[in-house]
């Protein structure tokens, strides 16, 4: 352990006091080790602070000492950007007690809510009070504002809402030399200068530590349908969103591809999750909503895909009658990630490319993994209306899972040679972590990632905020 973070320790227990302080090894484990469990780290604590001040002191006090710290929200980053460093050099900072909702205001539209609250808790919050936060990703229930922010998370209805950056009208933060930002502005207009809560928002705690955020609500649905169809191909399921979106675009909240493969994997290790349709190598999950009464979307849903259906695209569908009925069809989207994790080693690639681009990605990507690993599984699925996908892959059946993630580059590099070649982004809603930063040079060099690391030197001149993400060496990790 290195001795800068551990003499800390004590220091640090004075401003947080027993409770807000963990520093056996058992109790920090976990905080240490990433959702993917591809890497473990080491810290000499956790600290908990139970509030802004207390927030705002323990930085100050690592930053003094030199300390590196890891801001951490529910830690279900799926590129290890909340994973310590494993030399023990590093404090992890759980924002898990700062969890208030300070105001919530149907008339602004606006909620003002503490990083540490989960994402689900906000979204009640707001549906309590005849709203609705317009955010949804599989992991709400642990995944923490700050945490979504922070990464910018994207999720299921980007396509209409779009990503959580498009929902931050304030923020406060704490920054890397403990100062604390106060810009809780809920203002739909305010061009006050460069904008310093958009460079926090997808900053991966590498410059401050979001405390609180002012988010826009929108109001709540009224309406709903959820669909579930098989479709002949990756084609059809994009003629299909374009034909939804020519029909109703303010009313399509989510469009997501599904491969056959990763569906089989739900269906053999997610307890209750039943198919309702013909097994297929296409499915497309499609979910309508409105605040508007009446709207009739259920009408919209069925003629468009009786039509899809007539020209060949759709197969079968299935259309939900009841809330259980689209928790069940959505399960079958969501616990994709899980279903991975528990079939073995898998390699993920969360890319985007232009939407029109999606069909041929994913047919040229298959071609180049397929040739480079005989056998692999290709598992890709997500966000299609936004061009996202996230091109997983599966170690070939009996294969050895150490041996398979140890081509994680090569594998990674032949994804991202299709994406290079179709104008697309080697992460897409992820973010970079602790597991792409050595691909930023290649990607981002010249004067963008240049410019990234002036931003990293004037915030974080001493390299403490999330030291070893996000910009390759910078430092840490
Ligand atoms: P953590 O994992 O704790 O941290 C993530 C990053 O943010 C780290 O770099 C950390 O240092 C930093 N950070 C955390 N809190 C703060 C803070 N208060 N201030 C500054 N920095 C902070 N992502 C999507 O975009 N779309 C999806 O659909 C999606 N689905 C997912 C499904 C599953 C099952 C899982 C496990 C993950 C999924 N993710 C998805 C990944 C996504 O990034 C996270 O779920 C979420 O955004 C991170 O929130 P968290 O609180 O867990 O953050
Ligand atoms: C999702 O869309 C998440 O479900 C997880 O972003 C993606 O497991 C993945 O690769
Ligand atoms: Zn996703």
């Amino acid at each position: 352990m290195s001795t800068a973070a551990t003499a800390l320790v004590p220091a640090l227990r004075e401003v947080v006091g027993p409770l807000g302080l963990l520093d056996d090894a058992a109790d920090t484990a976990p905080y240490a080790e990433d959702w993917r469990r591809l890497y473990r780290g080491r810290t000499p604590a956790v600290v908990r602070p139970a509030n802004i001040a207390e927030l705002a002191e323990v930085v100050r006090r690592c930053a003094a000492a030199g300390v590196g710290m890891v801001p951490q929200g529910g830690n279900t980053s799926m590129v290890a950007g909340a994973t310590p460093a494993a030399d023990g050099s590093q404090i992890v900072i759980s924002l898990a007690r700062i969890n208030r909702l300070r105001d919530i205001d149907p008339i602004d539209m606006t909620m003002t809510v503490e990083a540490g609250m989960t994402l689900k808790a906000a979204q009640d919050a707001a549906a309590a009070c005849g709203c609705m936060l317009p955010l949804s990703i599989a992991a709400e229930g642990t995944a923490q504002i700050g945490g979504v922010l922070a990464t910018n998370a994207g999720g299921n209805t980007t396509v209409r809402f779009g990503n959580a950056r498009d929902l931050v009208l304030g923020i406060e933060a704490v920054m890397a030399d403990g100062a604390v930002l106060s810009a809780l502005r809920r203002l739909r207009k305010d061009n006050t200068g460069y904008c310093l809560r958009q460079l926090l928002v997808g900053s991966e705690g590498t410059l401050g530590i979001i405390s609180a955020a002012v988010l826009k609500l929108v109001p709540a649905m009224a309406e709903r349908e959820v669909a579930l169809c098989t479709v002949a191909s990756p084609e059809a399921a994009l003629a299909l969103f374009g034909r939804l979106r020519r029909e109703d675009p303010a009313a399509l909240i989510a469009f997501e591809y599904m491969a056959g493969e990763g569906m089989g994997l739900v269906l053999r290790h997610i307890p209750g999750a039943v198919l309702p349709v013909a097994a297929a190598a296409h499915y497309a999950l499609i979910e309508l909503a409105t605040p508007r009464r009446a709207a009739g979307l259920r009408a919209v849903l069925e003629d468009t895909l009786s039509a899809a259906m007539e020209a060949g695209a759709v197969r079968d569908a299935v259309i939900a009658e009841s809330g259980a009925q689209r928790a069940a069809l959505w399960k079958l989207r969501e616990e994709h990630a899980e279903a991975q994790r528990r079939e073995g080693a898998s390699v993920k690639n969360d890319v985007s490319v232009p939407v029109s681009r999606v069909p041929e990605f994913l047919a040229r990507a298959r071609a180049a993994c397929e040739a480079l690993v005989p056998g692999v599984r290709v598992v890709p699925f997500g966000h299609m209306g936004d061009g996202n996908i996230h091109f997983n892959l599966a170690q070939p059946d009996g294969a050895d899972g150490a041996a398979f993630l140890a081509q994680s580059h090569a594998i990674m590099a032949a994804v991202g040679a299709v994406v290079r070649a179709l104008d697309g982004s080697f992460s897409a809603e992820h973010g970079v972590g602790r597991l792409k930063p050595y691909m930023m040079e290649s990607w981002r060099g010249g004067t963008e990632l240049a410019t990234m690391r002036q931003i990293k030197q004037a915030l974080d001149p001493r390299g403490v905020m999330n030291p070893g993400k996000v910009l390759p060496d910078a430092g840490g990790a």
